[in-house]
């Protein structure tokens, strides 16, 4: 338990007024998960105490005097879906707040049903983590509050949808001077979830991916006539994408072109936790499509998931481009990945290049398919960037 600096907050302001801290109880089976999830629950000054599964967070909430309950979905034994369920039946009306690192549609719905006030997806940014709890403590009382919100966000999310748009981003071959491909990246002109992050957000508070991963290949697939007739097209998909049935159906939009098609699949989701992977990007290929590790070096799960999806390409992250010209460890990084891509018959894409000095090392290190804002920002336009050639 962490002791409060400060003292309890002041019972005789208005609850608004009052700094939203709380008495919290963190439930998870990974140890590591519940230090961290308390460090940075309380150094924002709440009060946490943990419970190792969710018998024990039962009893503990039997005990009552929390505010707040952040559980885990996936553990041995109760879950955490289960444990919200034995709340509710008690009669306990404590806000959950659920987490889980492989996030499914059917235990999002059950999770709603069933009451829950978020559904978070690890690992979970101390911000939003801190956004979430702040919500939980705040309220509503008034159970018409919290309807307003999630509507809100629905309102918000439909209009980021209505007014969302293709931006495109050249991949550059530098030797030939050519564009290799072009990345598809999703923008709004809706003030509200105007950014690509808030918009992905708020789609995976709502259940909503499948359907912003459907309307982006939509779009794409109906600006592809106007690329020029050589470039691949590279499009995102968020890891739920591959448990969308209309990504495999061969009379869906973008299907139609998947031979031109290079999906994207993240490495900053551990893919081994979702079922029948392997089979579902054989069944890409089956349909023409090739497929990208995406953000390569971040630092998540790139090596398990270079196992699982044998990509054709691998894109190194920016966070390896940057500086690269004056740091060993990223140069030998983009070494290492520019033989591993030589010897599994990958190309290999540098993201993020963003100065004359990170292309031409990068070239210099075997990596001469590159993007960044060196060559060309995502633009709504088939961007030619001019005067490659000087680089090779
Ligand atoms: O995760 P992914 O690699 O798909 O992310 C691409 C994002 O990176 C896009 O939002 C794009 O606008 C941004 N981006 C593209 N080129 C550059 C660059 O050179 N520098 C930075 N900082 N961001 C870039
Ligand atoms: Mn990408």
């Amino acid at each position: 338990m962490h002791d409060l600096p400060d003292g309890p907050p002041p019972a005789d302001l208005p609850p608004a007024e009052r700094a939203h801290t709380g008495r919290l109880l963190v439930v998870d089976d990974d140890r590591l998960q519940r230090v961290l999830l308390a460090d940075v629950l309380g150094a924002a000054g709440h009060e946490v105490e943990t419970a190792a599964d969710a018998s024990e967070g039962l009893r503990r909430l039997e005990g009552a005097g929390f505010d707040a309950v952040l559980t885990d979905v996936n553990m041995p034994g109760m879950d955490g879906l289960a444990l919200l369920e034995a709340l509710r039946a008690r009669g306990l009306r404590v806000p959950v707040m659920l987490m889980t690192s492989s996030p499914a549609l059917p235990s999002a719905i059950l999770a709603v049903e069933r009451g829950a006030l978020q559904y978070l997806v690890k690992p979970v940014a101390p911000p939003r983590l801190l956004a979430a709890v702040a919500d939980a403590l705040q309220g509503p009382r008034d159970p018409g509050a919290r309807r307003t919100s999630a509507s809100g966000l629905q309102a918000a999310f439909r209009q980021a949808l209505d007014a969302s748009w293709i931006a495109f981003q050249p991949i550059v071959r530098l030797r030939s001077g050519a564009v290799h491909a072009y990345e598809a990246l999703v923008r709004s002109r809706a003030p509200a979830l105007a950014s690509p992050a808030e918009l992905i957000d708020a789609a995976e508070r709502l259940a909503g991916v499948h359907e912003l991963g459907r309307a982006v290949r939509a779009k794409v697939a109906a600006r592809a006539a106007a690329a020029p007739r050589d470039a691949l097209l590279f499009v995102n998909l968020h890891p739920y994408d591959l448990q969308d049935p209309s990504l495999f159906d061969p009379g869906a939009p973008l299907s139609a072109i998947a031979p031109r098609v290079v999906l994207e699949v993240t490495e900053r989701h551990a893919l081994d936790t979702l079922p029948d992977v392997r089979e579902r990007a054989a069944a890409l290929r089956r349909l023409g499509y090739r497929l990208a590790l995406d953000d390569m070096g971040s630092g998540h799960a790139g090596l398990p998931n270079l196992a699982l999806l044998e990509p054709e390409v691998v894109k190194i992250d920016m966070s390896i481009s940057r500086g690269v010209e004056e740091r060993p460890r990223q140069q030998a990084l983009v070494r290492s990945l520019a033989h591993l891509g030589a010897e599994l018959g990958a190309d290999v894409i540098a993201e993020g290049v963003e100065t004359p000095a990170e292309r031409d090392a990068l070239l210099a290190l075997g990596c001469e398919l590159q993007q960044g804002y060196q060559f060309a920002r995502p633009a709504e336009a088939f961007v030619v960037p001019v005067g490659l050639r000087s680089a090779g």
